[in-house]
């Protein structure tokens, strides 16, 4: 369900946009899904409906059983290999050159924001394209090139070559921590955010779920687009009821109307 967005809205979220120093864009499995990536719940079409992906993507699921949770990333890497950044991630990658600070934190694993050319990146989740020990025998992460061993391919994993342990793709799994630095840095910066834009997520994984009420309670203005209300709706400033693809290049396109000139008004 996409709501009707009133020019007036975009225009409106575009001059704060516009004004913005230090803003914060918070992405989700939603940004994604006009580039054919399913979001984590749909993640399990077909064979793999009858699996819950809470209990697959955690370090409990791996151990009971390596090769099915290794055959269902092997299922969504597939996916993703045709898989191209969508409107939406050129939109916000072209957004950081018309605001002095704009840094872009996500849940999602696979890569589209970098490969449409967004520069800062803080990567919550980890990157489904790489995989490392799941021990982390030399460090976390200790990341192996699995193009460089030798394995059985339908048995499952590989194991580690330095210490045995089972490969695994370098994601956070439910039940494990997420990446210090990236989380410290994702909440120091929501902390002083004078905007916050929130993109296609439910707002139910924490600790990322918490960014948005980080960056309100500390007095940013929250912005957010998803064509369904979500658990950060409520805290919204602006809601607009749309797919990122169709509404970030519009807001982008406003943004530029707005020129160099300071509380400018988009050209009529
Ligand atoms: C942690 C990587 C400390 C892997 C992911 C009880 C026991 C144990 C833990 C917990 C517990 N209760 C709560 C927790 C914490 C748990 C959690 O949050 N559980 C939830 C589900 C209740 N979190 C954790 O475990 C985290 N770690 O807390 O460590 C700890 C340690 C030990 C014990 C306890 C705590 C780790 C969480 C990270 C999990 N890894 N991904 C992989 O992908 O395989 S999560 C994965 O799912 C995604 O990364 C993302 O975070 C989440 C999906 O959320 P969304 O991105 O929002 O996507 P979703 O499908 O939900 O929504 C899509 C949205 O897009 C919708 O709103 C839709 O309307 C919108 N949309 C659709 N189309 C469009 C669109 N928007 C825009 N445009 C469109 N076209």
């Amino acid at each position: 369900m996409s709501g009707k967005i009133e020019p007036s809205q975009i225009a409106a979220v575009a001059a704060i946009l516009k004004r913005s120093q230090r803003l914060v864009v918070s992405t989700g499995a939603g940004v994604s899904k006009e580039s054919g990536i399913p979001t984590f719940r749909d993640a399990l079409e077909g064979l793999w409906a009858q699996y819950d992906p809470q209990k697959l993507a955690t370090p409990r699921g791996f151990l009971q059983n390596p090769k099915l949770v290794w055959d269902w990333y092997a299922h969504r890497r597939a996916l993703l290999a045709d898989a191209k950044p969508n409107p939406g991630h050129y939109a916000l990658a072209e957004m950081e050159a018309l605001v002095p600070q704009l840094v872009l934190v996500t849940q999602n694993i696979d890569g589209l924001h970098q490969e449409a050319g967004s520069s800062d990146v803080v990567l919550l989740h980890g990157d489904i394209r790489l995989n490392k020990c799941h021990a982390n025998c030399q460090g976390n992460p200790t990341h192996i090139n699995i193009e460089e061993l030798e394995w059985d391919r339908n048995a499952g994993p590989p194991v580690c070559p330095r210490c045995g342990a089972w490969v695994r793709p370098d994601v956070v799994w439910y039940e494990e921590l997420l990446p210090p630095a990236a989380i410290e840095r994702a909440f120091n910066l929501s902390e002083v955010a004078d905007v916050m834009l929130v993109v296609g997520t439910s707002g139910v994984t924490q600790p990322a779920a918490s960014l948005p009420f980080a960056a309100k309670r500390a007095g940013g203005t929250l912005i957010e687009v998803n064509p369904e209300p979500s658990q950060i709706t409520a805290i919204a400033d602006h809601y607009l009821p749309g797919p990122s693809g169709e509404v970030l290049p519009q807001i982008v396109a406003a943004m530029r109307a707005l020129g160099d000139m300071p509380g400018a008004q988009p050209d009529a």
